[in-house]
């Protein structure tokens, strides 16, 4: 990148990462964001006060377009924005931040992508990698972007990597060794449009793979499976938990086996895995899939898998207050993750929901609602368009507050001892907060705030 002008778009992590790489690595870089009201100071602290770059605010302009070699985009940017058309007829190459951290890594990678269960799997593989290598990385859209240690990789580093649609989006040569699809439900159809531009976005994971690569997919879903035809050269490995496999990782008998090449080996009993439900043993056989088809030893792998106890926002156990107890599930951003999380509650529950608008349609979670679900509490955006679908499903337990500590307030004073709350708001977080961890944090705020008499 020595000596090459870089403009990098968005000045969120994956953006400050990108621009520390390329002024590691030689380049002449341009910071730009559309939104004018960034502390343009701020920034510069995070790089130790040294102005090495620009930062432009607002409008592209032509000026700064003027002898641009490349343009990094960060993941939250619409490819189809009108400065990301400009560019496009500049003739400028766009590269997603992912794409540029690709660049310069010499690693092994496995990226993990789905619209549910990335996290918890991404991390998880991220424990077995640890375990058996302590210079492995974890990435992605977990919320450490893989420019941050890009040109830090060695060969031989192991880096599991978790990759949102919105990143394989602006991907070129990215080619992890290992890849999953974990399952395909619609999420961010405001971005994509269609279910099938998502479907599309997602299997790009295997675009550049070759024979010599994995694709690790899931048995049990039937959008995965009906798609796999897409895999172009990675060898596919399904994993179930319905279904033995000839190749591949499933349970019987309540224990998980991995058969290759004809040859079976036994991993690990289910029950002593500690994260709950279908969903997460789905996410666990997909993590043995990744790591055992990288020939990790199976009693490291096993062995981390038994002690692993979940992931923060993730149906996470906050607190119980006068015998109701409080989970947070602010990593619940679709319905289909948030009906996951319904479906794991084992008592009456008053659920809090409701946030930024991703163009999803809410009657699959809302019906299942009766019998589990003692009131909805909404806030944010959506709380219009929620209430209706639930009305219109015959579910009239709503209440509206404006703010999440409201919502809080109004399930210590309603809850009764034996009832769960869960927040687990089928929608993004952006319209009231910066991210879902911060929705998550505030969360648990206002649990531990309440007083337990
Ligand atoms: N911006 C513009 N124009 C736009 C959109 C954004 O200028 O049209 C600017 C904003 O003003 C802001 C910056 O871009 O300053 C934000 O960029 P970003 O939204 O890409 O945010 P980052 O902080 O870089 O975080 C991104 C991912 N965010 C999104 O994909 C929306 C993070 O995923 C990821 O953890 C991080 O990179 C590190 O890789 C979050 C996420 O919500 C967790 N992901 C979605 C999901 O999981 O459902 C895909």
């Amino acid at each position: 990148m020595q000596g090459k002008k870089v403009i990098v778009a968005g000045a969120g992590k994956s953006g400050i990462a990108s621009v520390g790489l390329l002024i590691r690595n030689g380049a002449d870089v341009i910071l730009y964001d559309q939104n004018e009201n960034i502390d343009v100071e701020k920034i510069y602290d995070e790089f130790s006060g040294k102005k090495s770059f620009e930062i432009l605010l607002g409008d592209l302009t032509e000026e700064a377009l003027k002898g641009a070699d490349i343009f990094v985009i960060s993941p939250g940017i619409p490819t189809d924005a009108d400065f990301v058309n400009k560019v496009r007829e500049h003739n400028i190459p766009i590269w997603g931040e992912i794409e540029l951290a690709y660049y310069f890594n010499k690693g092994t990678i496995a990226a993990i992508t789905g619209t549910n269960g990335k996290t918890t799997t991404t991390t998880l593989v991220g424990e077995i990698f640890k375990n058996y290598d302590s210079s492995s990385l974890v990435v992605g859209n977990i919320g450490l972007p893989f420019t941050r240690f890009a040109d830090a990789t060695e060969k031989g580093n192991l880096i599991a990597a978790e990759i949102s649609s919105f990143q394989l989006e602006t991907i070129h040569e990215f080619r992890p060794h290992i890849s999953a699809i974990l399952n395909l439900t619609p999420d961010h159809l405001n971005r994509h449009y269609t279910f099938e531009n998502y479907v599309d976005a997602k299997f790009r994971i295997t675009e550049n793979q070759t024979e010599e690569d994995y694709c690790i997919l899931n048995y049990d879903d039937e959008e995965v499976v009906s798609r796999a035809d897409k895999v172009k050269n990675a060898k596919i490995v399904y994993f179930s938990h319905k279904a033995e496999l000839d190749e591949g990782i499933f349970v019987r008998d309540g224990k998980i086996y991995a058969r290759r090449d004809g040859v079976e080996d036994y991993i690990l009993d289910v029950d002593r895995v500690q994260i709950l439900g279908d969903h997460n043993l789905e996410n666990v056989l997909a993590a043995v899939g990744i790591t055992y088809y990288l020939d990790i030893p199976i009693d490291i792998i096993s062995q981390t898998i038994y002690e692993f106890k979940g992931v923060e926002h993730r149906i996470e156990f906050v607190r119980e207050v006068r015998g109701v107890r409080y989970y947070n599930d602010s990593k619940g951003t679709n319905p289909d993750a948030a009906i996951k999380a319904i479906k794991a509650m084992r008592t009456t529950t008053l659920l809090i929901g409701g946030g930024y608008d991703k163009g999803s349609t809410y009657d699959e979670w809302v019906e299942c609602f009766p019998g589990k679900v003692r009131y909805l509490v909404l806030i944010g955006e959506t709380a219009e368009k929620i209430s209706k679908c639930c009305k219109d499903h015959g579910f009239n337990q709503i209440v509206v507050v404006e703010k999440l500590e409201d919502a809080v307030q109004f399930c210590d004073t309603h809850a009764k001892p034996g009832d769960n709350v869960l927040l687990s708001p089928a929608c993004a977080s952006w319209d009231m907060f910066r991210s879902y961890e911060e929705r998550g944090n505030l969360f648990k705020l206002y649990v531990e705030g309440l007083e337990d008499d």
